[in-house]
């Protein structure tokens, strides 16, 4: 959707916060011994507490609140009995709806602190978040975004996955424009318009470059032994730099 009153705005506005505090409550209870079931209620309680639903929920069907995805598992992971254990790599991507309005936010991190080639590859995607935050303005090309995500991966040497991409939001979960690419697509010459709504995401490994669909249905699984880091934010695009509803 395109930001078309002040209401839109201020609607956003509101959901974005929430997801973004479900997103840091649960971040914050990442450790050794916790279940994903058990970080998904916390997250479930933010969201309830505010009134929000969640939007895979209502939109899939999806089994949990939020998708947490542990090591081979990069996006879309159900929520159950896994124990985290150290040196887990763990995303929790939290999105909801309230009053007819949608947010989307992602970020990674790791079990413990003794892991440092997993840490470096969440400081990678984060980068590049940052990065491409930077390029997504009112004019400029939609390509620029994957452009420089890639730029910022490959520079700490890692890869992208090229199947994973952001997309609209707003009034819908995912909406057009689809295929905010991870890399940069110079067939798309499609320009950014003041007031769209993005989710940016990134998503960083350090090799693979595609993800299949697991036996669960859900699960987005990255082969041998790669890892995968999501960092994902809801904007507003302006004419200057984009308002990001999910800080
Ligand atoms: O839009 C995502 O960020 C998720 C969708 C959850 S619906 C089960 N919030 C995403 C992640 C990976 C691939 C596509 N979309
Ligand atoms: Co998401
Ligand atoms: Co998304």
């Amino acid at each position: 959707m395109s930001i078309e009153s002040e209401h839109d705005l201020i609607a956003l506005q509101k959901i974005g916060r929430i997801v973004a505090m479900a997103r840091e409550e649960m971040l914050s209870s990442v450790q050794a011994g916790i279940t994903t079931a058990e970080l998904d209620r916390i997250g479930k309680r933010l969201l309830d507490e505010h009134g929000a639903v969640s939007a895979p929920y209502i939109t899939y069907g999806f089994p949990g609140t939020t998708c947490i995805s542990v090591n081979e598992v990069a996006a879309h992971g159900i929520p159950g009995p896994r124990v985290l254990k150290e040196g887990d790599v763990v995303n929790i991507d939290v999105s909801a709806e309230l009053g007819g309005y949608y947010a989307d936010t992602g970020a990674t991190t790791v079990v413990g602190s003794r892991s440092p080639h997993k840490e470096k590859l969440c400081q990678s995607s984060l980068r590049a978040l940052q990065q491409a935050l930077k390029k997504a303005r009112a004019g400029a090309k939609v390509s620029g975004i994957g452009r420089a995500i890639h730029n910022e991966a490959r520079k700490d040497g890692f890869t992208v996955i090229r199947n994973l991409a952001g997309h609209g939001i707003g009034r819908k979960l995912h909406e057009m424009p689809d295929g905010i690419l991870n890399y940069y697509e110079p067939r798309d010459n499609r320009l950014l318009t003041n007031g769209l709504v993005l989710a940016v995401e990134t998503f960083v490994s350090d090799g693979a470059e595609f993800v299949d669909e697991g036996a669960d249905g859900w699960g987005l699984l990255l082969p041998d032994n790669h890892y995968a880091a999501q960092f994902e934010h809801t904007i507003v695009i302006t004419k200057d730099k984009p308002l990001i509803l999910t800080a």
